[in-house]
């Protein structure tokens, strides 16, 4: 078993890493930027230390930092969470040479999974069906017209180095080719520092439907399940649920044989990801996500596995004990991601103090977060404050547990996407299921009714916002204090 598991990241995730250590009896070290030293990871840790200035340049992107925090204090093995070194091979390298467990798959599969077209050839390899499109990267203009001349229109270009959306460019004819190919190259170079494209056939409002995998290093691999995360904006996914509405009992199974299939193509060691893209009953490979994810708590909710715990395991060289017919999905999870933001100016970072803070609870409801009350979110980092998940037996009894718990919850100080989730939940094609990655920008309406939300909470917010003023606390007290006094003078106690 790991002894000492270092945790390169910050925020909820660090925290949900060494709870499962905790678990084990592994002892945990946490490393933190200058703007984290009073952060709750770093306090949570058995040990702490400070990796540098505030910018992630300076620290939690810092491999050299992070691998000498590790060697001083003597950690056998890094966990890099979700984002930052996350998926970074060089990063997973560094380990591996350092004799240092990287908690996660190898660098050769963090590599080889990060280059999209060399991930559509290894699944194309394991029979893992793909979208309609080129099997090499294209740089000329003519290879790009036969190519989509042959899928058909629209077609999507797409950066090789890079996945979650950024530099894809959607064409929908042939005059805007030539312009799109340009442009996806040039994003691609510039973010990616990699100019390769290719092309893929562009499916029209498909869902996002994902499989969590598990796999050991003795052959053993599972699925968990799906999650649909199929409400997204700008590539970014707000509410994500398990399992999806989309599939039936026989679909998952089929799929979720693709996904360990994919896993096996590529000797996949640790948890992970398959992403699809699914339309009409119809799916196809994306891309795999080599780490864990933000929204790997409704999987376990419905499955009843700790996954955290179960990647541990597999870092540690354990089998896995749970075989593929003892995991079952039992009822529905959800979970929405509160964000620090202003739902009224377009969804803009919101960082600062909170002033108030309450989470939710009760039957059902798991809060992931790094806060609590007084906490400042830092303007450094990703404006997350928690993840709210609602378990239920139905999907509606999840939805309803969901909007009774967003109605719970107390922050003031900072402006969220509280009533942006209120919307959503209490809107009648989300509570049909009928769900896609084009949901909010479809649903015309959600914007005007979370308005009306935020009106009709308006007066609420402005008590609580007082009741939270430490100002107006502070001279609440002092007036308080100063009356008792006065009625003891005047009543000639000689108590004070
Ligand atoms: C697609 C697609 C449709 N057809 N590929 C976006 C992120 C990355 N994981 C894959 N993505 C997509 N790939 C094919 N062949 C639709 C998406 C997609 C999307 C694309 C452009 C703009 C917004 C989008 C939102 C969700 C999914």
């Amino acid at each position: 078993m790991l002894k000492k598991v270092l945790v390169a990241n910050r925020g909820e995730i660090a925290i949900r890493v060494m709870r499962a250590c905790r678990e084990l009896g592994i002892r945990t070290v946490a490393v933190y930027s200058e703007a984290d030293r009073d952060a709750l990871f770093a306090k949570y840790a058995d040990e702490a230390y400070c990796i540098g200035a505030p910018p992630a340049s300076e620290s939690y992107l810092n491999i050299k930092k992070i691998i000498a925090a590790a060697k001083e204090s003597g950690a056998d093995s890094i966990h890099p969470g979700y984002g930052f070194l996350a998926e970074n091979p060089s990063f997973a390298y560094a380990c591996e040479r350092e004799g240092i467990k990287f908690i996660g798959p190898s660098s050769r599969v963090i590599e080889l999974m990060g280059n999209k077209i060399a991930a559509r050839k290894e699944m194309t390899k394991a029979g893992v069906p793909i979208t309609p499109g080129t099997q090499d990267c294209v740089s000329e203009f003519k290879q790009a017209r036969d190519i989509a001349g042959q899928i058909g229109y629209p077609v999507i270009i797409k950066p090789s180095g890079g996945g979650g959306g950024i530099g894809m460019t959607i064409v929908h004819d042939e005059a805007n080719l030539k312009k799109g190919l340009e442009s996806s190259s040039n994003i691609a170079a510039s973010t990616f520092g990699m100019p390769e494209v290719y092309i893929e056939k562009y499916i029209e409002h498909p869902r996002h439907i994902e499989f969590q995998v598990l796999a050991d290093a003795h052959n053993n691999v599972i699925h968990l399940g799906e999650r649909e995360c199929s409400i997204q904006r700008r590539h970014q996914k707000l509410i994500e649920e398990a399992p999806s509405p989309a599939l039936t009992p026989a679909l998952r199974a089929r799929m979720g044989e693709v996904a360990v299939k994919a896993a096996r193509q590529i000797k996949y060691e640790s948890a992970g990801t398959i992403e699809f893209i699914f339309s009409k009953g119809d799916f196809y490979f994306m891309e795999m996500n080599t780490r864990i994810q933000v929204e790997h708590p409704v999987t376990e909710m419905v499955t009843g596995i700790d996954i955290l715990k179960e990647q541990l395991l597999i870092a540690s060289g354990y089998k896995l004990e749970i075989k593929q017919k003892d995991v079952h999905m039992n009822g529905w999870a959800i979970e929405c991601r509160i964000n620090a933001e202003d739902p009224l100016n377009n969804f803009i970072p919101s960082p600062g103090k909170l002033r108030g803070y309450r989470s939710p609870g009760g039957v059902g409801i798991r809060v992931d977060s790094g806060v609590h009350t007084r906490y400042t979110i830092s303007p450094m980092y990703d404006p997350m404050i928690s993840k709210l998940v609602a378990w239920g037996r139905t999907r509606d009894e999840a939805i309803q547990r969901m909007r009774r718990a967003l109605y719970e919850y107390v922050i003031v100080g900072v402006k969220t996407n509280i009533p942006f989730h209120k919307a959503v939940m209490e809107n009648q094609r989300f509570q049909n299921g009928e769900l896609g990655t084009h949901f909010i920008t479809q649903e015309t309406t959600l914007i005007d009714d979370m308005r009306a939300i935020m009106a009709r909470e308006q007066p609420l917010e402005e008590k609580l916002s007082q009741v939270f003023d430490e100002n107006k606390r502070t001279a609440a007290i002092a007036a308080a204090v100063a009356y008792t006094q006065m009625l003891r003078k005047n009543s000639g106690s000689t108590e004070s």
